[in-house]
């Protein structure tokens, strides 16, 4: 079982895309353990996205974050990271794959609606800077043995 972080950035919460986009990530079998709506500050979007601070596009990247609440949540499942990303589809809306997320939703690389840890390293850190360990509450939900065979 793997653990991932998602956000619901601000131009899916403005455009009421958030129930939809949740209800795709229930939809695939993956689980969420942990959700709140939350406002990104400038400090803790220089920490979420510290390789891209000083690169051009952080300035308005750090900007569009911050711009309004969104909704952070943990995400866990079979290879929950890799499937994750390929529920979002490539970062670019423009070049995600049709029946992605981004790809059915976006037109922008960044207004892309949504954002997955890229690796395991990265879902830990991600995670831990935005949650509490009582915040995250890891359940066994009745369908679970619907959703993968045994010994998967
Ligand atoms: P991802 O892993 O899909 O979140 O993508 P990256 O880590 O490469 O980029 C982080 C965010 O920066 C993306 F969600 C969109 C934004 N971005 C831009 O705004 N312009 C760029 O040229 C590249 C990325």
């Amino acid at each position: 079982m793997q653990q991932t972080l998602v956000l619901l950035k601000p131009d899916c919460m403005e455009r009421r895309l958030a129930g939809r986009v949740i209800a795709r990530i229930e939809d695939k079998g993956l689980n969420i353990i942990a959700l709140k709506l939350m406002r990104v500050t400038p400090e803790l979007a220089r920490r979420h996205y510290a390789e891209h601070v000083g690169k051009h596009f952080y300035p308005p990247l750090e900007a569009f974050i911050t711009s309004g609440p969104l909704v952070a949540m943990v995400v866990e499942g079979l290879e929950a990271i890799a499937v994750m990303r390929k529920l979002a589809g490539a970062t670019n809306g423009r070049d995600a794959e049709p029946g992605t997320i981004r790809g059915d939703f976006s037109c922008s690389n960044r207004l892309n609606l949504l954002h997955a840890s890229d690796g395991p390293e990265a879902a830990e850190r991600e995670i831990g800077m935005l949650f509490t360990p009582e915040e995250i509450l890891p359940h066994t939900p009745t369908i679970f043995p619907w959703l993968r065979a045994a010994g998967e």
